[in-house]
């Protein structure tokens, strides 16, 4: 492991985040924003009776060929193996868009409560940049070392401004203590699963796009087992390592964009996950929310 590779991981087990890799070139940025706005432009209506949003919001990688390969780039693989190992699964892959002056936050959460995966260390997200994410444009913020911890108490808001599903939040938060996270389009940062963390709104004048991939290990599952919280079936997208053989329905990538063989897995992923992130919630859950605003 080179010295810049060590001091990521010693940061990451320290303070459960980093900010500021680089993950993606200028022209990479360019080509992927080119491609999220002509989709918006084009296709908004989206496909197989789901809104563009929702493809946007959740599980993106199941049938938007270009998200999925950004999901196996081997520079952001690369860092990510050096914490999970090598065996490497995309869980998810979403886009996180923040218009100009929009009112959208995101409310302090640990990003795993509502997965079915326990409390495991075994997952961490990617967070890419593909605009500039200032202090401003409503970077994220995380509280160090809050990954140490347990899962702790969510309250279910169901706040209009919120991009969370349930706008779960958690009550007790040091924010004195957040740091921000700021990055330059094609920097990424990374966050565990118990990490506390949130984000405020786009004073900037730009849009603040981001794309978030959710990285688990193979052994996820098994954990969450043990634990009495994993769901009856879940699925993700192997990217490297070896293809795990139970509990898990590998997902090859999309045959092409909006195919109708991936749109009919995609309601099939979205029926099952739905029903782990809605359980105890009081209200219905939406997987998911709308995640832009104007
Ligand atoms: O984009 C944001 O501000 C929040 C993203 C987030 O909560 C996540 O990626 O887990």
């Amino acid at each position: 492991m080179d010295h810049d590779m060590t001091t990521t991981v010693s940061d990451f087990r320290k303070n459960g985040f980093v900010a500021g890799l680089p993950a993606l070139s200028a022209e990479q940025v360019k080509t992927l924003r080119d491609f999220i706005e002509d989709l918006e432009a084009n296709h908004a209506e989206g496909a197989g009776g789901h809104r563009l949003d929702q493809f946007f919001r959740v599980n993106g990688h199941v049938v938007i060929p270009q998200l999925a390969e950004v999901a196996r780039n081997p520079q952001i693989l690369d860092v990510i193996e050096s914490l999970l190992g090598p065996d490497l699964l995309a869980w998810s892959v979403e886009l996180f868009i923040k218009e100009p002056g929009s009112t959208k936050t995101v409310s302090w959460h640990q990003d795993i409560t509502y997965w079915g995966m326990g409390e495991t260390d075994d997952e961490v997200t990617a967070w890419i940049a593909l605009s500039d994410v200032s202090v401003e444009a409503g970077c994220m913020r995380f509280i160090p070392g809050s990954h140490k911890g347990g899962l702790v108490e969510h309250n279910d808001t169901f706040s209009e401004d919120n991009l969370l599903s349930r706008g779960q939040e958690i009550a007790d938060v040091r924010e004195a203590e957040a740091v921000h996270g700021p990055l330059k389009p094609g920097e990424m940062s990374l966050h565990h699963g118990r990490c506390f963390h949130a984000s405020g709104q786009n004073k900037s004048a730009d849009r603040r796009i981001g794309m978030a991939i959710r990285y688990v290990t193979p052994g996820v599952r098994d954990h969450a087992a043990g634990h009495g919280t994993a769901p009856e079936h879940d699925w993700a997208m192997p990217v490297r390592g070896e293809t795990p053989r139970g509990g898990w329905d590998c997902i090859a990538g999309p045959r092409g964009l909006f195919h109708p063989a991936d749109l009919a897995l995609y309601d099939r992923i979205l029926e099952g996950q739905s029903k782990t992130l809605a359980a105890g919630a009081e209200n219905d859950v939406g997987m998911y929310a709308t995640n832009t605003a104007s």
